[in-house]
C-alpha cells in the first residue's frame, strides 16, 4: 500500500508529538508494581501500565497531532541487557508500537489519519568510541525494528543520534526488518512500504557527539533511502537554527525538527526547560517557513501545550518552498565533508599509508606500531592529503582484521575522508563497518568478472561510499585497458552495470584509467602514459559526471627518487590538464613547473608522449640513442638531489613545540622533545607552563566547537603519556594533588561518556579522581566522598530523572 503518510506531507506540515520521558517522569509510579524494578526502563511500562502510556499519546493526539512516537526509544536488545530484559526486545517493540496504534485508532478520521511513528533512539554505547561493534548493532535494532513493524508502525525512526556510523548501521537494520517483514522503505509520495525518518542531535558544540557537522551527517545519509532528514533534543530551536538553515538551503529532500523546550535550567533542585508554549510555537512557525519544515514536534520537555500552541498557531500549512543549492558531491570523514571537486587543485589522495607501496607502512604493520601508523596518516594530512588511501593487504597477516584496527584508528584521529583499499570485498567491508564518514572503496573491476564487481558495488551501497573502478576486464590476453580506446570502452561498460544494475550514483565513480610504469623499457609498456592522459580525457567528455583518479607513482616504478619527482610531477600536470580531478600520490613530493630546471621536465614530457629528437643524443658514456627514456635517465647523475617541499615540526622552537605535541594530539618524538626539555625545566614545569597550556587550547577550541571530541581525547592521551613520562623524574611530594573528586554516574543511568571524559581531562590536570563507574546510589557515592576525603563529588547522567537525582 502507497505510504499515507507519505501522501499527506505533499500537501501539508506534520505535527509530530512531544516528550514522552517528560510525560512519564511526570506519572505517579511505583518502583516495583509498575517499573518490576527496572528502575529507568520505560519500556517496562508497556507490560505494567500500558493504558498510562496510551494515556500519553493520547494527551497529544488530542491536541492535533498527526503522529506520536511509541515508547520505545531503549527497546533494543542491547539497551535492554541493562535491564535484563534483552530476551523480550521484540515483544516489547511490538507492544509499543500496538499501543502507540490503538490510540492513533481511537483519535483518527477518514480525513485526518493518524500516525504511528516507530522509534529508535542512540541506545548506551557508540560504534565510533568501540562500546559495541556493526553487526551486534545492526541486529539489535533489526530485532527491534521488527517488533515495531509488526506491532502496526506506519513509520520508523531513528532518533537523538550521537554517531553517524549508528545511523547507517540503523538504516540498514530497518531496511533488513522491513525485508524481513515482506515491505520496504518508501521515499516518494506514491510509494509503498514504511517510511524511514533519521533524526540526528546536534549537541550545543556545534556538531554530533562524536564529532560530525550537519553537512557531514547530510552527506552520509544522502545516498540512503530515507524519506526524511533532521534534529532533535539537545538544544531548544535557536541553537538549531544554524545547522536547520544548513538543510533547508541544501537538503534536497523532507526536513524534521523536534527541538527541546529550551536549554534546561536548574530551579530549586529540579531540571526545568524554560521555554514556554507560546515561544516554543513562534519560533517554529518561523522555522516552518524560513527553512521549509515538513514534520515538527518536540523533545525533552515539551508537553501537549506545547504542541497545541504550536498545532493552534501555524494550523493546515502546505510546506514552503526554499531556495535549495545542491550539494556538492563530496566523501566525508567522521567530521567534515571534502567535495570531490577541489577548486584549483584535485582532490589529493594521500598513497603512503599503503603496505605494497611503502616499505615504511608495512614494516610498521609488522610491528603493529598503530601509533606510528596514524603518524604518517596525520603527516600526510599535514602535506596537504584530503583523503588518506589505506592498504593493508599483505600476505599471511589478517588482512581484515588489520584494516579494521587502522580504520578505528584513523576515523577518530585523522580529520580527512578514507579511501579503503584492497581487492578482497571482506576486507574493505571490515573497514567500512568502523567508518562513519562517507568513505571511497577502492577498487572494483572486471578482471574476475560481473559477480566480484557486483560484491564492490552492493558495499557501495549499504555503506554509502564512492567506488573507484578500474579498467580491466576479463580479457585474458590482455586484462588491464593499454589503450585510450579499451580504456572507454570498458569504462562505458563498467557504468551500464554500477549506475543502471546496481544504482550508484555517476558522482560517486571515481574512473581509473590505470597507468602503468614507463620506466620499464618495454615496448608495451611505452605508451602507457600517453594512453592514460588520452583515456582521462575521453572519460571527461563522455561521462561528465564521474570522477576520474589515478595510481600517480606507478608511472616511475624503478627509476631514481630525484627522477620519479621530476616524471611524476610533470604527469600529473599533464593529466590535471586533461581533466583528471584526484589522484592517489605522495603530495609533498609534487614540486610545481617553475621549481624544476626546464630542461628536465620537457625531458619528462618527452618520455611521456614518446617523442624521440631529431638528432640522436649523446649519453653519459659516450653512446647515442634516440630512446626518450634513456635520455630521461641520463640527467639524473647519482647524486642528483630530490627538491623538497616539507616545513618540519622539529625546527619549532621547544616552548611552542612542546604545546604543538598537545594540540595536534602527536605522540611521535613527543619523548624526545620532553627530554629535551628536561634539559632546560624541571618536570613539573614542563608540565604546568608548558603542557598544561597546550590543553588549555584544547579546551578553549573544543568550547568553541573548532576541536571535535575525539581529537581532545588524543590530546588528553597525549598528555597522559607525557606526564607518565615526566613522573619517574618528580621528587614526590605527599598530598601533591590540586584536589580530590569522586565521580560516578547516578542511580539508574548507564550513560558514562562524558563521566570519563571529565575524568581523564581533571587527571591530567592534576587532580585526584576517584572514578567509581555508573549506576551509583547515593549511598555509596558519599561513601567514597569520606573514604577519600575528597573535596568535590562529579555526577554524571542523561536522562531527565538523572538530574533530579543530582
Ligand atoms: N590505482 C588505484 N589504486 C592504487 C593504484 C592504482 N593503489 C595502489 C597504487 N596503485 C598507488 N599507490 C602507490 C603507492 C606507492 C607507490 C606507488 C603507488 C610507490 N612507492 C615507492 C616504491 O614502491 O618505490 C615508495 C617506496 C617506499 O617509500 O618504501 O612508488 O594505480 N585505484
Amino acid at each position: 500500500m502507497p505510504s499515507r503518510f507519505l501522501q499527506e506531507l505533499e500537501n501539508r506540515v506534520l505535527y509530530l508529538d512531544g516528550a514522552m520521558g517528560t510525560a512519564v517522569h511526570s506519572l505517579d509510579l511505583e518502583l516495583e508494581k509498575d517499573y518490576l524494578g527496572k528502575e529507568n526502563c520505560p519500556e517496562v511500562l508497556l507490560k505494567t501500565r500500558p493504558e498510562q502510556i496510551r494515556g500519553i499519546h493520547e494527551s497529544f493526539l488530542e491536541v492535533g497531532c498527526d503522529a506520536v512516537e511509541t515508547n520505545s526509544f531503549g527497546s533494543m536488545a542491547h539497551v535492554l541487557q541493562e535491564f535484563d530484559l534483552q530476551d523480550e526486545a521484540y515483544e516489547i517493540s511490538r507492544l509499543a508500537a500496538q499501543t502507540t496504534r490503538e490510540a492513533c485508532d481511537k483519535y483518527e478520521t477518514d480525513d485526518k489519519p493518524r500516525f504511528a511513528v516507530g522509534t529508535m533512539g542512540p541506545g548506551t554505547k557508540l560504534i565510533t568510541l568501540g562500546q559495541i561493534d556493526w553487526d551486534t548493532m545492526f541486529e539489535s535494532y533489526r530485532e527491534a525494528a521488527r517488533g515495531i513493524i509488526d506491532g502496526g508502525a506506519d513509520v520508523l525512526l531513528i532518533e537523538t543520534a550521537q554517531d553517524i556510523l549508528q545511523v547507517k548501521c540503523v538504516i540498514n537494520a530497518m531496511c533488513a526488518a522491513m525485508e524481513d517483514c515482506g515491505t520496504q522503505p518508501a521515499v516518494n509520495a506514491g510509494d509503498d512500504g514504511i517510511p524511514i525518518m533519521a533524526q540526528v542531535t546536534i549537541e550545543q558544540m556545534g556538531t554530533m557527539l562524536a564529532g560530525t557537522d550537519i553537512a557531514a551527517a547530510a552527506h552520509v545519509l544522502k545516498g540512503y533511502p530515507i524519506a526524511s532528514i533532521g534534529m532533535n533534543c539537545a538544544t531548544g530551536p535557536k541553537d538549531m537554527a544554524e545547522h536547520v538553515d544548513w538543510l533547508g538551503k541544501n537538503w534536497p529532500g523532507r526536513i524534521s525538527l523536534a527541538p527541546n523546550a529550551g536549554l534546561p535550567v536548574l530551579v530549586e533542585g529540579r531540571t526545568e526547560y524554560p521555554l514556554q508554549p507560546d515561544s516554543f510555537a513562534e519560533q517554529m512557525d518561523q522555522f516552518i517557513n524560513e527553512y521549509g519544515l515538513n514534520i515538527v514536534g518536540g523533545c525533552c520537555g515539551t508537553t501537549p501545550e506545547h504542541l497545541g500552541a504550536l498545532i493552534q498557531r501555524v494550523g493546515d500549512r502546505p510546506p514552503q518552498k526554499v531556495e535549495k543549492e545542491a550539494m556538492e558531491p563530496s566523501c566525508t570523514s567522521l567530521y567534515n565533508p571534502v567535495e570531490y571537486r577541489q577548486e584549483n587543485s584535485l582532490l589529493n589522495i594521500g598513497e603512503r599509508t599503503n603496505a605494497s607501496g611503502s616499505r615504511k607502512f608495512k614494516r610498521l604493520l609488522e610491528e603493529e606500531d598503530w601509533d606510528e601508523i596514524v603518524s604518517l596518516a596525520r603527516e600526510q594530512v599535514k602535506d596537504g592529503s584530503h583523503v588518506i588511501d589505506v592498504n593493508v593487504d599483505y600476505a599471511g597477516r589478517d588482512n581484515a582484521k588489520d584494516m579494521a584496527t587502522v580504520v578505528e584508528k584513523f576515523v577518530r584521529q585523522v580529520n580527512v575522508p578514507l579511501m579503503l583499499d584492497s581487492t578482497s570485498p571482506a576486507v574493505i567491508e571490515a573497514g567500512l563497518k568502523k567508518a562513519g564518514g562517507k568513505c571511497l572503496i577502492n577498487s572494483a573491476n572486471l578482471e574476475e568478472g560481473e559477480e566480484k564487481f557486483a560484491e564492490m558495488c552492493q558495499l557501495a551501497k549499504k555503506y554509502n561510499a564512492a567506488l573507484v573502478l578500474g579498467t580491466i576486464d576479463e580479457d585474458p590476453d590482455e586484462a588491464m585497458a593499454r589503450t585510450e580506446e579499451r580504456k572507454i570502452s570498458i569504462a562505458q561498460r563498467e557504468y551500464d552495470l554500477a549506475v543502471n544494475k546496481y544504482g550508484l550514483n555517476p558522482e560517486d565513480i571515481f574512473y581509473d584509467p590505470l597507468v602503468l610504469p614507463i620506466s620499464t623499457g618495454m615496448e608495451k609498456d611505452k605508451r602507457s602514459g600517453l594512453e592514460t592522459i588520452r583515456g582521462v580525457k575521453r572519460i571527461a567528455e563522455e561521462l561528465p559526471e564521474v570522477q576520474t583518479t589515478v595510481g600517480l607513482s606507478n608511472v616511475s616504478f624503478g627509476l631514481k627518487p630525484a627522477a620519479r619527482q621530476v616524471l611524476n610531477s610533470a604527469f600529473l600536470d599533464e593529466l590535471t590538464k586533461a581533466g583528471l580531478t584526484s589522484a592517489i600520490v605522495h603530495i609533498s613530493k609534487i614540486i610545481p613547473q617553475n621549481r624544476v630546471d626546464e630542461e628536465l621536465w620537457n625531458a619528462a614530457l618527452d618520455l611521456i608522449y614518446c617523442r624521440e629528437p631529431e638528432q640522436p643524443y649523446t649519453l653519459e658514456d659516450g653512446s647515442e640513442t634516440k630512446d626518450p627514456l634513456q635520455i630521461f635517465i641520463d640527467k639524473f647523475p647519482d647524486d642528483a638531489a630530490e627538491q623538497s617541499m616539507k616545513e618540519d615540526l622539529s625546527e619549532l622552537p621547544l616552548d611552542e613545540r612542546l604545546q604543538k605535541y598537545i594540540i595536534d594530539g602527536e605522540k611521535k618524538g613527543l619523548t624526545e622533545t620532553l627530554d629535551e626539555a628536561m634539559e632546560h625545566y624541571p618536570p613539573l614545569d614542563i608540565i604546568n607552563d608548558h603542557l598544561l597550556g597546550g590543553m588549555k587550547v584544547v579546551g578553549e577550541l573544543f568550547g568553541s566547537g573548532k576541536m571535535q571530541l575525539p581529537f581532545v581525547l588524543q590530546s588528553a592521551e597525549v598528555m597522559k603519556m607525557a606526564v607518565a613520562h615526566l613522573e619517574p623524574h618528580m621528587e614526590k611530594q605527599e598530598g601533591d594533588t590540586k584536589g580530590k573528586i569522586v565521580l560516578a554516574t547516578v542511580k539508574g543511568d548507564v550513560h558514562d561518556i562524558g563521566k570519563n571524559l571529565v575524568d581523564i581531562i581533571l587527571s591530567n590536570n592534576g587532580y585526584t579522581v576517584y572514578n567509581i563507574g555508573i549506576k551509583q546510589p547515593i549511598s555509596d557515592i558519599i561513601a567514597a566522598y569520606n573514604e577519600h576525603q575528597a573535596d568535590a563529588i562529579g555526577l554524571s547522567g542523561l536522562l531527565v530523572k538523572s538530574v533530579n537525582v543530582m
